[in-house]
Formats: structure tokens, C-alpha cells, sequence
């Protein structure tokens, strides 16, 4: 039997590699989150989106980019943050999908775990080449900001609304990092045993330099976020172990991550807007 031309493929590859920078992208943008809005509109302002993922058709996008966000009852906040988080990268002109990974049950919070999670079960679907790790209340102000990945692992949070957009701290990995496939295997991923608030993205940082990679930021006037007014969550109290954890790094963490993390899928569900994933991911104690 003769073998078909690939006909779909050689077209693709035929087209021209989108441009480095995109000639869509619009600048800093005043973010405003309306009480009235619902998924329904969202969904409707989005209708190149299918099931949580886009690819333009005008040229061949640089990266494949999965967007993973942790996630337990924010539904306000995934709603503004996909509002405006698929027009952003739609801007941007690249092959992307958005993970969400919601922790079932209600024990400690545990954001590293479910990232890991993420990261495992998104490359199940698609070869992935960049990861991009997003708190769920964080809204990009400037197209600018590129979710792509770099030569090192990316923070793109320089500064948010709330904290007069300064770094937090020297060393701060928090927020929203980019990482490609091959640097977050590198460091075996996240820790998973971190419960409840706090360490888990200084642990990241720590393994990130222990591997001699280092961390770089777009300019502060780029890396801007609106951060959706929230306090503290219930079941995401302060992890007072963080300290002790942060001291253990260079000794565990070959056996604490990516390869050691265990957990029950309950559901992958492909939505309009994103793709949730609900994972049982075991407890705390
Ligand atoms: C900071 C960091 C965050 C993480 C955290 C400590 C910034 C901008 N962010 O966030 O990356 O390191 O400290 O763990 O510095 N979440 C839920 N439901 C919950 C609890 C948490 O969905 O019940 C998710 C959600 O995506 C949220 C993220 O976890 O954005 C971080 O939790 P947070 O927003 O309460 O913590 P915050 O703002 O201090
Ligand atoms: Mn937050």
C-alpha cells in the first residue's frame, strides 16, 4: 500500500515561524474585573479557544506552552484570570493549553504537589516544550511579558499592584515562573511535601542553582501583575515546617519530586476554557 502525503503536516511546516516578537502585542494594559462577568461571556469573548487550547494558524508558534494552575475553590479568580489570560497569549501568537489542577478533598494545600501533577499529566497529552507554573490570582498587565522560555529557568513576576510592584525579596521565585521540559526534569520538579503556605518556591529556587541554572526576569516595567484581592484560604495556613524543609534541599531532593510523586487521578475534564485536572494527592500527616 502507498503511503499518503502528509498533506496537514507539510502544509504546517511550510509556514513561517511566528516572529519573535509578535506584531499584535498592545503594551501595558489598566485591568479591571467586573463583578457581572461570567464563564458563559468568557467564554463566548474566546471562541478560537477549544477545550483550553489555541494554536495560530498564521505561522508556526516558537514554543508549545502549558499554562498549570494550582488550584481549590478561586473560582472568581480563574474566571478574571481567564478572561484575561486568553486574549494575552492569543496576543502573543503562541501554541498554548491551560491546565487546571484542582487538589480534591480538603486537607493542607499543597501548590508544589499539584504543579508536579500538572507537569506529569499535561505531557501525557501533548509534547509540551515550556511549562509556565501560575498562581491563579495573578493577572499579567503587559503582553510584553513573554510566556515563552528562556536558556534559564524565567520569574516573570518582578512586582504586583499590591506590593508597589517591587521584587519581594532577592532570590524571589513566587507567582509565575517559566521552565522548559528538560530544566524542570533537571531538578526532579518541585518538593512535594510542602503543606499549607510558604517554601515551596524558595525550595524550586534552591534546586534551580544547585544545578547551576539561574534564575532571569523580564524588566520591571514589563513584568507587572494585578494581583485579585484575596486573603488567607482556609486549608493554606502557614507551613511552619518551611524552614526546616528549605535546610534539606541539596539532600532530598533527588528523591523528593517529579519521580516521587504519587497520587490518585480522579477526573481530567476538557472544558471549554481549560483543561481540569482533579487529583487526590494523598495528605499531610
Ligand atoms: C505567594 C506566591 C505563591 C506561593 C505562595 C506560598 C506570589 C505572588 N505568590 O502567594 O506563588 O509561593 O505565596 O505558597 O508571591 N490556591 C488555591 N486555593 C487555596 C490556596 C491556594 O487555589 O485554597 C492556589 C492559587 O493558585 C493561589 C496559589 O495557590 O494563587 C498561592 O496561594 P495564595 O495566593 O494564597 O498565596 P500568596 O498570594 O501569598
Ligand atoms: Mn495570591
Amino acid at each position: 500500500q502507498e503511503a499518503k502525503p502528509l498533506a496537514t503536516f507539510m502544509e504546517d511546516s511550510d509556514l513561517k515561524l511566528c516572529p519573535a516578537l509578535s506584531p499584535y502585542l498592545l503594551g501595558s494594559l489598566k485591568l479591571s474585573f467586573k463583578a457581572s462577568l461570567t464563564m458563559e461571556k468568557v467564554r463566548l469573548n474566546n471562541p478560537k479557544v477549544l477545550e483550553g487550547r489555541y494554536h495560530p494558524n498564521e505561522c508556526r508558534p516558537l514554543q508549545r506552552v502549558a499554562i498549570l494552575i494550582p488550584h481549590r475553590s478561586r473560582e472568581r479568580h480563574l474566571m478574571y484570570l481567564l478572561e484575561h489570560l486568553h486574549p494575552f497569549l492569543q496576543r502573543q501568537q503562541l501554541e498554548y493549553g491551560i491546565y487546571v489542577i484542582h487538589q480534591a478533598g480538603d486537607d493542607k494545600f499543597n501548590r508544589a504537589k499539584l504543579l508536579n501533577v500538572g507537569y506529569l499529566e499535561a505531557l501525557k497529552e501533548h509534547n509540551w516544550d515550556c511549562f509556565i507554573f501560575h498562581d491563579v490570582d495573578l493577572v499579567p498587565e503587559n503582553d510584553f511579558n513573554l510566556y515563552l522560555c528562556d536558556n534559564e529557568p524565567k520569574h516573570l513576576v518582578v512586582g504586583r499592584n499590591v506590593t508597589g510592584y517591587r521584587l519581594r525579596y532577592k532570590g524571589y521565585f513566587g507567582g509565575v515562573t517559566a521552565m522548559t521540559r528538560e530544566q524542570f526534569a533537571k531538578v526532579n520538579g518541585y518538593s512535594n511535601n510542602y503543606w499549607g503556605w510558604g517554601g515551596e518556591d524558595d525550595d524550586l529556587r534552591e534546586r534551580v542553582t544547585m544545578q547551576k541554572m539561574k534564575v532571569v526576569r523580564p524588566s520591571p516595567d514589563i513584568a507587572k501583575y494585578t494581583m485579585v484581592f484575596h486573603t488567607r484560604d482556609s486549608g493554606n495556613e502557614v507551613n511552619s515546617e518551611r524552614m526546616r524543609l528549605l535546610k534539606n534541599v541539596a539532600k532530598v531532593w533527588k528523591t523528593d519530586g517529579l519521580n516521587t510523586c504519587s497520587y490518585k487521578l480522579l477526573s481530567v475534564k476538557h472544558k471549554p476554557l481549560y483543561i481540569n485536572i482533579t487529583a487526590d494527592i494523598g495528605t499531610s500527616k
